[in-house]
């Protein structure tokens, strides 16, 4: 969670991008325009960046356009004088953007302004292909050269080194193939964990608040056919309080000290010199069971060191008077100019709101204990709601331990003024750990041994978040894992499986994460020194005889070092490629400092996603809409991930949870995997439901999900600047088939999936098992019927709100829908070949199985009967059909009633035969296919005459039944009636055969009804 460091992130970023600018000569220039170059984003500025080397010819072009905001007025960009003018060899000038942001044929565009960022004033420019175009609108293979211009209101023009800029276009992509060989029978690794195993509501924020509720059902659906998708939930943070950040609303303040009041009067006494607080109960105390009025000298005693505070400071005071008569404290005069202090005085807290229930007030003065501390009080209700949903849905939560209430914490103040946890230590230890049991046991009371199976995470992004040294940090962490495991201790649980670990690092600072390690190894140490290498808990006097049995015993054989650490997180928002060098990178380091103790340490990212917050850029927005960048990000990730572990299989435990902002309404588009639709039910105009839509990233992990633990990448492959790659997976039961094969085409740079060009894949499989196999295609990509249905959408009315009909399209295309219904394939000495199309961005998911329409288990072609479960496969008269679609279960000679007989011929020899007829005497032989295979061994045949057109079969002239119980489809008439009086014109004789069984006659060759021919006649 980055609440505070949304300006500090980007300072990070930008930091190249000034060193860039310095080698310019600044002073002229400072007042002039500039485009802004900033490369290593995910988002890059602009994009295509400066010497891409393999755009796509459908790259859509975004740049953005800034002046120093303090200058204003007519140093402000007119937006209308913005042009850009792309120019190749053959093409000096295509004017892709016109002054009056115009936009050329064959080209649509979005003007983004006017926004203001770190100081400076600026416009965001986006050119991309028009939908209708058949051919892409930029030359493929060719360098092509991207011309700002623009001016200031006032007339200045665009810095002009930084207007210009050159990428190159990657080869048309018609005509590519990827071959892929892929041994089925080759080697696996077994994962532990999933990658996208959960996600992450960065701000926990309220699950009823942002309608939640639907894509939790969307995830218990997907969870019938991939029973461990999304089980991870992690929200944060459990100390905050701010119901005035909006998003932010219903973080749950687990905890308040009973003694805390609130300021709402400071005055100094000057001949005492004091500063007078004047104090009420605080505006929650009722949620925390504090009654009211309770007497401050109860309380506060002459002596105490306390915190005054207001929103964003404090000052450590001593008491020196304490009146319950005015509800006045003295306290040591205060060094803070009084007009310097803000009591929100007239603050009044809204009414608590049910889907949020919680009425934490924003930050107002305050006194608090500091020393001695007060009393723990707690309000669970919110956390119990928030938790009770993820619970009742089968999501484990991953409870994270970071900063500190701020009545317990030695700052005294929230992370900002709008609220939040405090990001610094606890005022005391020992009453942290109370805390921190207190909460154990709350939840074990709660939820029971399942909470066992919880992540215990300690810490949130500490290079950025924590207010105290890294040292401290370190103590925070001992401390409070401490704490965790005695909390199952006291309800009698066992704790050698429990989860703890942390850190959480946001991968910024890459080596922040070796501290933990180093400090968590009982032999690595620190090569500077600069740290506390012993267990801050085990060194603590106040901590003898508190230990949880954990820390005691690496305590004891370490000289007080070491500490738990079965996990580390590090946060990853970026490139796949740079997210996974992260995590390896931390695999590489525990195992090079302490092989023993880190040999089963899982490497997780606690919060993932390409880029946590859309940035102007709409590709950044269409990223996690129908395009598939994300998904396909997705996939490049856990597939480099995969690959070190077949050699090393210690790397391959850990989990990524996807960061997700919870309000994704009317799929707008930000970092999500759901989107929601608010929906009027009956025109009203007001909104009657909330309906959740799948992503592609949702669909992809759903794939991915359905595979089981044991990988084995597929070898990557760069193509035009796109990789190739994928895994697949096998499955652990002998007879069945369970192979699944992932597919995916990642281009880090085609943010919002412009390129429509693809691969041709022929995968070549050999060590196939079985005979026959079922496969099941499924595409995630561009042309998703989702895409179109999206597309086409209606535009919301004025309500903001969508019409049932409008959406049901869309809804029922955004789900993991077979690409074509299944096939199978025989099987050839163990090799088959298998096609499909995979485009740039997509993700192919192919699911590989034995048959079993029936889905008993037995397989087709061995299943005895392929159309009726039947298990046990029991066939009492042994002729390989079933007792259960056997219709003469005790005669092996039958096992279905006989079809209509095929492929009847006649044919006439002997004296006077011709083509057509013959003559008096002539034969007839009669022949038919044999209906045994169909029916079985002992099916036998009847064959019956009569003169045709002279009557309805049955009932015409000349009928005869020549013969019956004939066991081979054969028949021959020696000589064929004298027809008597010549048939008439248009008659014939009528030949008809039937085929019977033990089960049943089978109907006569034609449209014929019951002949005199046959048993019984
Ligand atoms: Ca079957
Ligand atoms: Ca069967
Ligand atoms: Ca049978
Ligand atoms: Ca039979």
């Amino acid at each position: 969670m980055r609440t505070r460091t949304l300006a500090t992130l980007a300072c990070l970023a930008r930091l190249p991008l000034f060193a860039a600018l310095a080698l310019a000569p600044a002073a002229a220039r400072a007042q002039a325009p500039q485009v802004t170059h900033a490369c290593d984003a995910v988002h890059p500025l602009p994009r295509p960046c400066d010497g891409a080397a393999t755009a796509s010819a459908w790259s859509s072009i975004y740049f953005e356009v800034t002046v120093p905001q303090a200058l204003g007025g007519a140093a402000k960009i007119d937006p209308d004088t913005v042009e850009l003018i792309l120019s190749w060899p053959g093409q000096p000038s295509l004017p892709v953007l016109a002054p009056g942001r115009q936009w050329a044929s064959g080209f649509t565009g979005e003007a983004n302004g006017e926004w203001t960022a770190d100081g400076r004033m600026g416009w965001g420019f986006l050119s991309r292909p028009s939908p209708a175009l058949a051919a892409p609108p930029l030359p493929a293979a060719t360098p092509i050269t991207a011309r700002v211009r623009a001016r200031t209101f006032g007339g200045t023009p665009i810095d002009a080194s930084t207007a210009t800029w050159t990428f190159t276009t990657r080869r048309d992509l018609a005509g590519s193939t990827w071959t892929v060989p892929l041994d089925l029978a080759g080697p696996t690794v077994h994962w532990e964990g999933r990658w996208f195993a959960g996600e992450v509501k960065v701000n926990f924020d309220s699950s009823r608040l942002f309608d939640q509720g639907p894509v939790y059902d969307l995830m218990a659906a997907s969870r019938v056919e991939a029973p461990e998708f999304l089980l991870q939930q992690r929200d944060y943070p459990l100390f905050g309080d701010y119901w005035q950040a909006r998003i932010f609303d219903g973080n749950p303040n687990l905890m308040r000290e009973r003694e805390t009041r609130r300021i709402v009067a400071m005055v100094h006494n000057t001949p005492t010199n004091t500063t007078v607080l004047t104090l009420t109960d605080t505006i929650e105390h009722a949620l925390y069971g504090v009654p009211d009025d309770r007497p401050l000298a109860d309380d506060y005693h002459v002596g105490d060191r306390v915190l005054v505070c207001d929103a964003t400071q404090c000052e450590q005071r001593t008491v020196r008077s304490v009146s319950d008569a005015d509800r006045k404290i003295h306290v040591d005069r205060l060094q803070t100019p009084l007009y310097k202090w803000n009591l929100k005085a007239d603050h009044v807290p809204p009414a608590d709101d049910p889907r949020t229930p919680d009425n934490f007030p924003h930050p107002v003065g305050t006194l608090r204990k500091f020393e001695p501390v007060g009393t723990p009080v707690y309000y669970w209700t919110r956390l119990d709601d928030e938790l009770d949903q993820h619970v009742a849905g089968a999501r484990r939560p991953v409870m994270v331990l970071h900063g500190t209430p701020v009545d317990a914490c030695r700052l005294g103040r929230p992370e900002n003024e709008l609220g939040g946890e405090c990001t610094d230590r606890p005022k005391s230890y020992v009453q942290w750990d109370n805390i921190v049991r207190a909460l154990v046991t709350h939840l074990v009371d709660r939820y029971g041994e399942q909470t066992l199976d919880w992540y215990w995470s300690i810490g949130n992004e500490p290079e950025l978040f924590w207010t105290g040294t890294d040292d401290e940090f370190l103590a925070y962490y001992d401390y409070t894992a401490n704490a965790i495991l005695r909390g199952f201790e006291e309800r009698g649980l066992p704790t050698a499986t429990i989860r703890i670990g942390g850190g959480e690092a946001t991968g910024i600072f890459p080596g922040y994460e070796d501290q933990l390690l180093y400090h968590a190894s009982p032999t690595a140490t620190f090569p500077g020194g600069q740290f506390e290498e012993r267990n801050h808990a085990c060194i603590d006097p106040n901590f003898t005889g508190q230990l949880a049995a954990r820390v005691a015993a690496p305590c004891a054989a370490n000289a007080n070092k070491g500490t738990p650490l079965d996990f580390i997180s590090v946060h990853t928002y970026d490139h796949a490629d740079a997210a996974a060098a992260d995590l390896q990178r931390t695999h590489g380091q525990a195992r090079a400092m302490d092989p023993t103790t880190f040999d089963r340490l899982a490497v997780n990212s606690h919060e993932t996603t390409p880029d946590w917050i859309p940035r102007r850029d709409p590709d950044s927005r269409d990223g996690y809409r129908w395009g598939g960048f994300v998904s396909s990000w997705g996939a490049d990730y856990f597939r480099r991930m995969l690959e070190p572990a077949m050699t090393d299989p210690r790397r391959a435990r850990g989990e990524a949870l996807m960061t997700v902002w919870p309000f994704n309404y009317n799929v707008e588009g930000v970092a999500s995997i759901a989107g929601q639709l608010r929906i009027d039910v009956d025109g009203d105009g007001t909104q009657d439901r909330v309906d959740a839509v799948k992503s592609p990233f949702w669909l992809f992990a759903e794939a991915a999900a359905r595979m089981s633990h044991d990988v084995a990448p597929i070898p990557a492959r760069v193509d035009a600047g796109v990789v190739l790659s994928g895994w697949r997976s096998t499955g652990a039961v002998p007879d069945r088939m369970e192979d699944r094969i992932l597919l995916y085409a990642h281009d880090k740079f085609d943010t919002g999936t412009n390129e429509r060009g693809g691969w041709d894949v022929q995968l070549e499989l050999s060590n196939v098992r079985f005979p026959l196999v079922e496969v099941r295609e499924y595409r995630i990509d561009r042309d998703h019927p989702a895409r179109a249905a999206l597309a086409a959408l209606p535009p919301r009315t004025s309500t903001g709100l969508h019409r049932p009909a409008e959406v049901a399209a869309f809804e029922a295309a955004a789900d993991l829908l077979p690409h074509a219904p299944p096939q199978t394939y025989a099987v050839a000495g163990g090799r088959l070949a298998l096609s499909t199309r995979l485009l740039s961005q997509g993700v192919v998911y192919l699911d590989l199985r034995r048959p079993d329409p029936d889905g008993d288990a037995a397989f087709d072609p061995d299943d005895n009967c392929p159309a009726t479960a039947n298990p046990l496969q029991d066939d009492a008269d042994a002729d390989a059909h079933g007792d259960a679609c056997d219709c003469a279960p005790a005669d092996p000679g039958a096992f279905a009633p006989p079809v209509e007989v095929a492929g009847l011929t006649l044919t006439r020899t002997g004296a006077g035969a011709t083509a057509t007829d013959g003559g008096p005497g002539a034969a007839a032989t009669l022949r038919w296919t044999s209906a045994a295979p169909g029916a079985g061994a002992g099916t036998v045949y009847d064959v019956y005459r009569e003169l045709e057109g002279f009557g309805p079969p049955g009932a015409a002239p000349g009928a005869e039944c020549l013969a019956t119980g004939l066991a081979v489809p054969e028949y021959t008439e020696p000589s064929a009636p004298s027809p008597g009086p010549t048939p008439a014109p248009g008659t014939a004789w009528r030949y008809l055969v039937r085929a019977r069984n033990a089960c049943a006659p089978g109907p006569w060759s034609g449209t014929s009804p019951t002949l005199p021919c046959g048993p019984g006649l």
